[in-house]
C-alpha cells in the first residue's frame, strides 16, 4: 500500500503525459471542413479511409477551440454530373443534392450555419474539385466570406486529400491565406496519393500539422 502511494504521482504523471492535447487555432484563423459528407465515409458510395477518423477528429478540434468559425465546404452535385461514370467521368454517382450521401455528418451538423456553408459541382458540365469555386445560399464565395470575417489564417481539414482537400488548400493559398492543413482530420481515396499529396504539399512550402 504504502509503495503504492509512492509510485502514485509518477503513475499519474506518465498517464497525463501520454494524453494529447487538442491543436489550439490561432486567433483570427478559420476552420475550413471539406467534404465531410455521408458519401465519402464509410459505407457510403464513394467511402475513403480514415474518414470516420477524420469527422471525430474535427470535432473535437472545433469543441476545443469555440471561437473559430467554421465554414463547411459540400460536393453538391446534379444526378447527372459530368464526373460520374455514366456521363463518362471518373467517380460513382455521389453527393446527388437531396440525397443522404450528400448531407454533412451529424455530429458535425451542430456546427453547421447556412451563410458560412458553400456547395460546389452543382453545374452538371464542370467537375470542381475546389471548395474555392463553392458558394454559400446568398450567392457568396468563400474567398469573400473569408475577407468578410478578416480571417487570416485557414486551417483545412477534410476528405479527400488528393483531390477537395489539395485543391481547395492550394487555391486559398495562392489567394494570399496562410494555409495550415491538419493531418489528423483528412480522408482519403488511396492512402498511397494521400502520402503523396501531403509531400508534395511540404514541399511546395505549405504547413502540414
Ligand atoms: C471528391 C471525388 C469526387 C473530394 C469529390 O471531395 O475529394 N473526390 N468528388
Ligand atoms: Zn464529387
Amino acid at each position: 500500500m504504502k509503495n503504492l502511494i509512492k509510485i502514485l504521482p509518477f503513475l499519474f504523471m506518465a498517464l497525463s503525459c501520454n494524453t494529447e492535447k487538442t491543436l489550439k487555432m490561432e486567433t483570427g484563423s478559420v476552420l475550413v471542413v471539406v467534404d465531410e459528407l455521408y458519401d465519402f465515409i464509410k459505407d457510403g458510395a464513394l467511402a475513403c479511409g480514415h474518414s470516420l477518423e477524420a469527422v471525430a477528429y474535427t470535432k473535437e478540434l472545433i469543441e476545443a477551440n469555440p471561437d473559430i468559425p467554421v465554414l463547411f465546404v459540400c460536393d453538391h452535385h446534379p444526378a447527372d454530373h459530368c464526373s460520374f461514370v455514366a456521363q463518362g467521368g471518373p467517380w460513382p454517382p455521389h453527393c446527388v443534392a437531396g440525397t443522404r450521401g450528400a448531407e454533412i455528418h451529424e455530429s458535425l451538423q451542430p456546427y453547421v450555419m447556412e451563410e458560412l456553408t458553400f456547395n460546389k459541382g452543382c453545374d452538371p458540365a464542370v467537375e470542381q474539385y475546389s471548395g474555392f469555386d463553392g458558394r454559400n445560399a446568398a450567392g457568396e464565395s468563400l474567398a469573400q466570406v473569408l475577407t468578410t470575417l478578416e480571417a487570416t489564417g485557414v486551417y483545412v481539414v477534410g476528405i479527400a486529400t488528393e483531390y477537395c482537400v489539395y485543391n481547395t488548400a492550394n487555391d486559398l493559398r495562392n489567394a494570399g491565406f496562410a494555409v495550415k492543413v491538419v493531418e489528423k482530420g483528412l480522408g482519403y481515396v488511396e492512402e498511397k496519393g494521400h502520402v503523396e499529396t501531403l509531400s508534395k504539399m511540404r514541399q511546395d512550402g505549405f504547413t502540414v500539422l
